[in-house]
């Protein structure tokens, strides 16, 4: 890194670079959220809806909490473009699978970007990120749980079984 750039930021360069996809994938997942909510809706899943509708801001205030930090520290981030967001669903439970997946893939990307800004001596991002590896672990929690439930309902998913289900989802507000 060069001094002048060193003036600007003391952020690594390569960190900054994985920050800036990690705003994009916040987005994505804050768009996603937003389709299931209104699948969710569409169905007949008010639960899920405002769940999913809940999620969808907090993704977006975890898009915004990287990209404040990036600003904060004298690098420019960037607008996030958000494309291919998945709209239908083959059911409630596939929903939540795929919101598991999803979340499960965030969690790999955190930890690559804390993996290098160890590797790289950015300190300020590793403990930046420290949110972040608690917040995926409490996500990825969470939908564990809403998972189970679906255990105990048959391959045939009855809409009374899925509307139990439902009803069970937890919000936060
Ligand atoms: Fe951004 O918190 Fe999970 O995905």
């Amino acid at each position: 890194m060069s001094k002048l750039s060193r003036k600007a930021t003391v952020l690594n360069a390569k960190v900054v670079e994985l920050l800036q996809k990690q705003v994009e994938m916040e987005a994505h997942a804050s768009a996603t959220y937003l389709a299931m909510s209104s699948w969710c809706d569409a169905h007949g899943f008010t639960k899920s809806a405002a769940f999913f509708l809940e999620h969808s801001s907090e993704e977006r205030g975890h898009m915004l909490k990287i990209f404040h930090f990036l600003n904060e520290n004298g690098v420019r981030a960037f607008s996030p473009e958000v494309k291919n967001i998945q709209q239908e669903y083959k059911g409630l439970r596939d929903v939540y699978e795929k919101t598991l997946e999803h979340e499960i893939a965030v969690t790999d990307a955190i930890n690559a970007i804390v993996k290098l800004a160890r590797k790289e001596d950015d300190f300020a991002s590793e403990n930046f990120l420290q949110w972040f590896v608690e917040e995926q672990l409490e996500e990825e929690r969470l939908v564990r749980d809403i998972l189970a439930m679906f255990e105990f309902v048959n391959e045939k998913e009855s809409i009374f079984a899925l509307k139990l289900i439902d009803e069970r989802i937890p919000l936060e507000n």
